[in-house]
């Protein structure tokens, strides 16, 4: 897990979206990205509006919205600018290399367009990586330099399967295509984990952790919790809660107490800096 302050990340980082990444921390003080797990638009915006200052990163599953449209895409650009956040749909592609490529790029959802971050399962093997990477970095790509690619290297649900050889694999491919894949969603930094391919000087992948509630241990469909501390703790750059923070009683209240949990649990890890 680094040490290393955000701004000085922030400065180094070999990837564009990653350096703008750290720098929104920095700025807004928050590593907290909100799952924003709503059902309608005005619900989604609503949130975003009102978390916006406190966030660095806006969680989206845009598949869950009953009315998905235009206004959607429009308003959330608008609140990122406005907030300076970040906008991280959790598609969590899986499936082979020409499929993803239509589902992130066009097709309905138009997820290239409007999300800076996305991940994606390494169940399919690399391939979905390079597709990934290949539509991003094509030359006629609009959206240039400002994507990136988390890779689900574990997950948190009970008797989750993405462990062990594919953990590893996900670090893996994570090496090999390093100029599009900014880190991972994991538990815990993965820097210890077996991998076949060798580090890149200075390597410095993101992890952000899923799974994070102050009051709650988990759900009654397999999801277990940890706290803001522990995440970060273990390694975690960036915590993403989603019904801790929008299921809270005062959504904007829970948001700030996870930005200064997160925000105290950052400045323990890096010694104060
Ligand atoms: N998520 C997990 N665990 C994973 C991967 N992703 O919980 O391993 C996502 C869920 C949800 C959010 O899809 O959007 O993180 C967690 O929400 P919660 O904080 O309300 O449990």
């Amino acid at each position: 897990k680094s040490q290393l302050p955000y701004s000085v990340r922030g400065k180094s980082h070999p990837n564009p979206l990653a350096r703008r990444l750290f720098e929104v921390a920095e700025a807004k003080k928050s590593n907290v990205t909100v799952s924003a797990d709503v059902t309608t638009t005005k619900e989604l915006l609503d949130l975003a509006d009102r978390l916006g200052p406190h966030i660095a990163v806006i969680k989206t599953h845009i598949d869950i919205l009953s009315d998905f449209s235009e206004d959607t895409i429009t308003g959330l650009k608008a609140l990122a600018t406005k907030h300076n956040f970040l906008i991280f749909e959790d598609r969590k592609f899986i499936d082979i290399g020409n499929t993803v490529q239509k589902q992130y790029h066009n097709g309905t959802l138009r997820i290239s367009e409007w999300s800076h971050i996305i991940n994606c399962s390494v169940l399919p093997g690399e391939g979905i990586v390079e597709a990934l990477a290949q539509t991003a970095q094509a030359p006629d790509f609009p959206y240039g330099s400002d994507r990136g690619l988390l890779i689900l290297a574990e997950m948190t649900s009970k008797g989750s399967l993405a462990t062990g050889a594919y953990t590893s694999a996900s670090v893996d491919y994570a090496r090999k295509y390093h100029s599009f894949v900014l880190g991972f969603v994991a538990t815990r930094a993965l820097g210890e984990v077996e991998s076949s391919v060798a580090p890149a000087e200075g390597e410095d992948f993101v992890v952000f952790t899923t799974g994070v509630n102050l009051s709650s241990k988990g759900d009654k469909l397999g999801q277990q919790y940890q706290t803001p501390q522990s995440a970060i703790g273990r390694g975690a750059d960036f915590i993403i809660a989603g019904r801790g923070i929008y299921a809270a009683p005062d959504p904007v209240e829970a948001a700030k107490q996870y930005q200064q949990q997160g925000w105290e649990a950052y400045l323990a890890r890096v010694g104060g800096q």
